[in-house]
């Protein structure tokens, strides 16, 4: 089922010129209500009269997470707070989060959005879906609850975690859809194996996993353990949230971009420089329907390639692939994004260790576990074991309060982590994920 055909299957013309005249609306708007956006343009001598085409969206400067730091908390909203209904928020590179906002019309547009990605997924009325990601500060789990409403299929709000109630819920409602990160999918089907619950006993019939790239291999994994159509989608809170690109059952091949509401470009990530249609870079975003948080050119840090194709289900959006790796440091724990830098933080907020830690990330059956590795200072490590057990769970408690995830802590022996003279090695992911490799993007993978 096509969510909104009249949108989504638009003659590509059309589309175009769509894009360009929300485009410059857009850019006017931002150039009169937000400063940071205005004061950028202004030093860029660029006017909204001077976005003549819709090529012309590259003479703009880009936005990134710093304009978000810069402007905290909410400084880069286009509208007086009493507009905003809404606020959502993720990790930021360093200290504070990264804080959007929404209007009552951004609402509208995000569940029409999010109930597209459930429609391409094979979600129709009469499913029950059932939500395992997390409702709160996190997209994921408001911004897809709202989209199976619009759609008029019934939703489990069940949010994250407890696999066990998840799948006697799963049994016992009849749940058709599950909604969730791929990892947790797999861990799903772990837990059914081990209490001996076959996909036979269960009504699943479609999955839609999401905030974390995955690979093809696990698709196939998925579908063949829980006995689905697995299919992708991806957003970022930033730009949305879930809702920016989703596959389509039909093809499982590529995300269709929801690209009324979005113009995307891929850049190359060192020179910034635009990519044609084809090529591997960063994908960077302009929103162009957007009320509460216009963003113009955000630089995702997302390594994909856009491309066009007919596609068998008759959306005429472009594709991307699925999003092989990041440009900078960040990290996705089990659908949570961490930058070392907010390790690093809280570990200066504590007494008695060395700014020295090391992340190693691994996947234990199919969760993801984090550990870090602190080096204590030279005094605590002669201290007696009462203490050094103190400040393990002190940095453990710590930890997981300012990154939101599960955190193992490890304590080792001053000066033994690896010290370098260039960039220090903070992560070891030993996970088997798609990794970007900065001098390879523009290779065919
Ligand atoms: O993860 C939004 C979301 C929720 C998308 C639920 C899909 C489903 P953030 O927490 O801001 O938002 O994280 C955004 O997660 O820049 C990507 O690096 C990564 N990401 C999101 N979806 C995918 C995906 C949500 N399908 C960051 N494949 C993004 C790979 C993804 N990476």
């Amino acid at each position: 089922m096509i969510f909104e055909p009249e949108w989504e299957c638009m003659p590509r013309d059309e589309l175009k010129a769509l894009q360009f005249f929300r485009l410059k609306k857009q850019i006017r708007r931002v150039y009169e209500n937000v400063e940071p956006y205005r004061k950028k343009m202004d030093e860029a001598g660029i006017k909204p009269e001077d976005i003549k085409s819709l090529e012309d969206v590259r003479h703009l400067p880009f936005t990134t997470k710093d304009d978000f730091r810069e402007n905290y908390p909410y400084g880069l909203f286009a509208v007086p707070m009493e507009k905003i209904v809404r606020i959502h928020s993720s990790s930021g590179t360093t200290g504070k989060p990264t804080v959007v906002g929404y209007t009552k019309r951004d609402l509208d547009t995000w569940s029409s959005l999010t109930a597209r990605v459930l429609a391409a997924g094979g979600v129709k009325a009469k499913d029950v879906v059932q939500i395992a990601f997390g409702y709160g500060l996190f997209t994921g789990g408001f911004g897809l609850h709202y989209g199976v409403e619009k759609i008029g299929a019934s939703v489990i709000p069940v949010s994250s975690g407890q696999t066990k109630r998840q799948l006697m819920i799963m049994k016992d409602y009849g749940t058709t859809a599950i909604v969730c990160t791929p990892s947790y999918a797999l861990h799903i089907a772990e837990v059914m194996e081990e209490t001996g619950i076959s996909p036979d006993e269960l009504s699943l019939r479609v999955g839609l996993f999401g905030a974390e790239p995955w690979t093809e291999s696990m698709r196939q994994e998925i579908e063949k353990r829980l006995g689905i159509d697995a299919t992708d989608n991806y957003g970022l809170s930033e730009v949305m949230g879930p809702g920016v690109s989703g596959e389509c059952i039909e093809a499982k091949s590529g995300l269709h971009v929801f690209e009324d509401h979005f113009l995307v470009e891929v850049i190359n990530p060192e020179t910034g420089e635009v990519l044609p249609e084809g090529e591997w870079g960063e994908l960077v975003i302009t929103t162009l329907t957007k009320e509460g948080l216009p963003l113009i050119r955000y630089r995702t840090r997302d390594i994909t390639k856009l491309y066009y194709e007919e596609c068998p289900c008759g959306r005429t959006f472009i594709k991307m692939t699925k999003p092989s790796g990041r440009t900078d440091d960040m990290i996705i724990v089990r659908g949570v994004n961490i930058f070392p830098s907010q390790v690093e933080e809280a570990l200066l907020e504590i007494e008695g260790v060395a700014p020295h830690f090391q992340i190693v990330i691994d996947r234990k059956g199919y969760l993801d576990e984090l550990e870090v590795w602190v080096e204590a200072s030279e005094k605590l490590f002669f201290d007696s074991m009462r203490k050094q057990k103190e400040l393990l769970d002190r940095i453990t408690e710590h930890l997981s309060q300012a990154l939101g995830v599960k955190v193992a802590v490890k304590l080792v022996e001053p000066k033994t982590l690896e010290r370098t003279t260039g960039k220090a090695k903070r992560v070891i992911d030993k996970r088997d994920l798609p990794k970007y490799v900065p001098s390879k993007y523009l290779e065919e993978k």
